[in-house]
């Protein structure tokens, strides 16, 4: 490795929130294991039942709230504060770990659970608190056109134009803790090596799309990411 990655593009998946204690989706324990999605995260699951959807995110809220950034996190947020190139991370968790290890450059193109949407004036409100079928939107004033700021199934991603621009620009694209069966985050790896970028998959597995990956690092990542990030800022001295 060498210094000469000036764009890193970090993409993250529920595994590099699970050594902080968070379920994942997919894995054994994990949360689709005990949830149907059709029930809690589709946009017609939220049109039939707008109040168990509401109950099923406000649910998850103070065990993420309480939820602390593990060495994986805090090795993301040391690369963004050292690296002598840009560290842009894109996320798939609806968790604010990386903002709470110290990152700054974070997308959540599936959303964050502590942010709810106006249906009505499309503004986000911001609270841990829980929000229902009545909670008033402090922009409008309208009530009851609250929904969870999370992208349901069907649903299109946020900050997709500058995802697509970061992807575009990126040199180094690092996968983290994601199984690789969502799209179009699933499909990222291919748009960051059609542009050239070396591509590194970190994952306690191979992942669905691992072989769309030049280099594989199999274990938790809380022990394999920080030792990356140490060889990173190792090579620009
Ligand atoms: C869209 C919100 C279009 C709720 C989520 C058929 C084929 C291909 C695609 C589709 C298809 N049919 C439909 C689609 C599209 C669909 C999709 O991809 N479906 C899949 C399931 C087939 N995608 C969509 O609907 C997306 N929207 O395409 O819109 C469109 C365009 C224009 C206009 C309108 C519409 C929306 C996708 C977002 C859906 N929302 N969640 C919530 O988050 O609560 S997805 C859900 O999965 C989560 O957001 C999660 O982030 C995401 C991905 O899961 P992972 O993060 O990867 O988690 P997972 O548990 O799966 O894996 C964890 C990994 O970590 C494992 O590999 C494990 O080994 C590893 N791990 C565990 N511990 C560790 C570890 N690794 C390292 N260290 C550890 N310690």
């Amino acid at each position: 490795m060498n210094g000469q990655y000036k764009h890193i593009l970090v993409l993250t998946g529920a595994g590099i929130s699970a050594e902080s204690g968070l379920a994942t989706f997919r894995d054994a324990d994990g949360l689709w294991n005990n949830h149907k999605v059709d029930d809690v995260a589709t946009i017609e699951a939220f049109e039939r039942n707008p109040a168990f959807v509401h109950q099923f995110y406000n649910d998850m809220k103070p065990e993420l709230l309480k939820a602390k950034p593990n060495s994986a996190h805090l090795a993301l947020a040391k690369l963004e504060k050292e690296y002598a190139g840009e560290v842009n991370i894109v996320t798939q968790n609806v968790d604010t770990l990386h903002e709470k290890a110290g990152s700054q450059k974070v997308y959540h193109i599936h959303g964050q659970i502590n942010q709810a949407v106006c249906l009505n004036c499309g503004r986000v409100l911001e609270t841990w608190d829980d929000v229902d079928t009545q909670t008033r939107c402090p922009h409008c004033g309208i009530s009851g056109m609250m929904k969870p700021n999370i992208v349901f199934f069907g649903e299109s991603l946020l900050y997709m134009d500058k995802v697509t621009q970061l992807l575009s620009n990126c040199d180094l694209f690092v996968s983290v803790g994601t199984s690789g069966v969502v799209y179009p985050a699933a499909g990222f790896v291919q748009t960051a090596k059609y542009h050239g970028a070396k591509t590194y998959e970190f994952n306690l597995e191979a992942a669905s799309n691992n072989y769309l990956f030049n280099e594989h690092v199999y274990g938790k990542c809380g022990e394999t990411l920080p030792s990356f990030v140490y060889e990173l800022l190792e090579s620009v001295k």
